[in-house]
C-alpha cells in the first residue's frame, strides 16, 4: 500500500519541493495551507500540484490547536513534515511573541496531535542552524555536538520546539526527529532572503529595471546550500528504524559579500557601482559565521548534495533572467 504524508506549511519553499519528491514516490500526500483574503496566496508556491488535485489540501493554523488535531485526526499519516513556521529571523525581533507562538506553541500542539490521535506517525521537525548563535567547535564547524545558544527569536523559538521533540521522543515513545537544517535556497526562496533578494535586484539592474540593491550586513558568512537537496534529507530521517537528529550543511562557508560579487559577476556587473548597505536591514543581534558539518548524515543517512554554491546561484539568475524578461 501506498504510504501517506502530511506536510504541514505546504506552500513553504521546502515544502513545494518535498511534495513533488513525495508524489514521485507515490505517496499520497496531504497539506495544510492558512486563510489569506488573496486566495491565490494560499498556493503560490504549489499552484502547478494544486491544479490538479494532486496535494489534498486542508487548513490549519499553527496558533489555532483545534486545527491542528482536526487535521492530523482527519488524515492520520504515516508521515508528517513539520515545516510550517514564521521562517523570518530578522522579522522575529519585531513579531517575538507571534514567532514564538507558531514555532514553540506550534510544534507542542503538533506533538500534541500525534501523541492522542496518531501515535504510529513518524514525525519531522524543522529545526535550524540558528540555534547555534554564535557557538562553534574550536575546528570551526558546527555538529550535532555543539553548544545550542540562539541569538533571535526565531532560534530561540526553534531551540524550544527542538528540545520538545526530544521530551516527546523520550517520554512517549514517539517517532520525531529534528533536521538542524543551514540555510538553504532556491528560485523558490521567499525575495526577502538575502540570496534571493540578491539575484533579483541584480537582474532587475541588469534590465535596466533598478539602479541598486540595499543590503544590511555584508560580512556575516553562511553555509548555503540547495532546497531541493535538503528535503531529500528530511525524508531519509523518517526511513530510519530509530529516530535521530542530523545536521544538513554543505560544509562550505562564504560571507554575504562574497555571494554577492558572485552574482554580479556572473550578469557582468560591478557590484561597487550598485550596492549599498543600511541599518534598516541589519539584526539587534547577529549569527556572525555558520558552516555545518553533515558527516553523522553521509554515514549514516547516505546524504549528500549535488548542487554546488555555482549550480544553485547559477538556477537563481537564470530563473530570474527568464521570469523578468517574460
Ligand atoms: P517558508 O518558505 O517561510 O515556509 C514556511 C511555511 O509555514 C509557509 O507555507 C507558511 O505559510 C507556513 N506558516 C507560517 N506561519 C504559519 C502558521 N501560523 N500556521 C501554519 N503554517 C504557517 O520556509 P522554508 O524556507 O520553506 O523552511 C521550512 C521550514 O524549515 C521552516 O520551519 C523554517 O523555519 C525551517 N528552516 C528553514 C531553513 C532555510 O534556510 N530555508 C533552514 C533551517 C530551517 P504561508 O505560505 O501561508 O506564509
Ligand atoms: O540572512 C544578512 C543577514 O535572512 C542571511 C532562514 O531560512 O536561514 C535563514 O536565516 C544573512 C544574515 O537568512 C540582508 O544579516 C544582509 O546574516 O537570508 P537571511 P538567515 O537569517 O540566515 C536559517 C538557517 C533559518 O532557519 C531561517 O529560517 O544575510 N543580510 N543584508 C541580509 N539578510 C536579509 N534577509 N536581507 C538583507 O537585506
Amino acid at each position: 500500500m501506498n504510504k501517506s504524508a502530511l506536510i504541514i506549511g505546504a506552500n513553504g519553499q521546502d515544502a513545494s519541493y518535498l511534495a513533488e519528491y513525495l508524489l514521485q514516490k507515490e505517496y499520497k500526500v496531504y497539506g495544510t495551507i492558512r486563510r489569506n483574503s488573496v486566495p491565490e496566496s494560499q498556493t503560490t508556491r504549489i499552484e502547478h500540484l494544486h491544479k490538479n488535485n494532486s496535494v489534498a489540501l486542508h487548513y490549519m493554523d499553527l496558533i489555532d490547536p483545534i486545527s491542528v488535531d482536526s487535521v492530523i485526526n482527519k488524515t492520520k499519516p504515516d508521515e508528517i513534515y513539520h515545516l510550517g513556521a514564521q521562517s523570518h529571523v530578522q522579522i522575529s525581533f519585531d513579531l517575538p511573541k507571534y514567532t514564538l507562538d507558531v514555532n514553540s506553541g506550534g510544534t507542542l500542539a503538533v506533538l500534541e496531535a500525534v501523541r492522542r490521535f496518531s501515535p504510529h506517525s513518524k514525525v519531522y521537525h524543522a529545526a535550524t542552524s540558528e540555534m547555534f548563535g554564535n557557538s562553534c567547535d574550536p575546528d570551526g564547524f558546527q555538529r550535532e555536538t555543539t553548544p545550542l545558544v540562539p541569538v533571535s527569536p526565531y532560534g530561540c523559538s526553534k531551540l524550544y520546539a527542538h528540545t520538545l521533540c526530544n521530551n516527546y521522543r523520550n517520554a512517549y515513545g514517539i517517532y520525531v526527529c529534528s533536521g538542524i537544517l543551514f540555510n538553504h535556497e532556491s528560485p523558490r526562496r521567499g525575495i526577502n532572503f538575502v540570496t534571493n533578494k540578491t539575484v533579483l535586484e541584480a537582474v532587475k539592474i541588469k534590465l535596466g529595471l533598478s539602479d541598486k540593491l540595499v543590503l544590511g550586513n555584508l560580512y556575516s558568512k553562511r553555509d548555503w546550500g540547495h532546497a531541493k537537496d535538503y528535503v531529500e534529507a528530511m525524508w531519509l530521517m523518517l526511513q530510519q528504524k530509530t529516530p535521530k537528529d542530523f545536521v544538513i550543511a554543505t560544509g562550505e562557508t562564504r560571507t554575504v559579500k562574497e555571494m554577492v560579487e558572485y552574482v554580479f559577476k556572473k550578469l557582468g556587473l560591478d557590484p561597487d557601482r550598485f550596492v549599498v548597505t543600511d541599518k534598516r536591514f541589519e539584526r539587534p543581534e547577529e549569527l556572525n559565521y555558520l558552516r555545518g558539518d553533515s558527516q553523522l548524515a553521509r554515514n549514516i543517512l547516505g546524504w549528500k548534495p549535488k548542487y554546488t554554491f555555482e549550480t544553485m546561484m547559477d538556477e537563481m539568475i537564470e530563473y530570474w533572467l527568464q521570469t523578468l524578461n517574460k
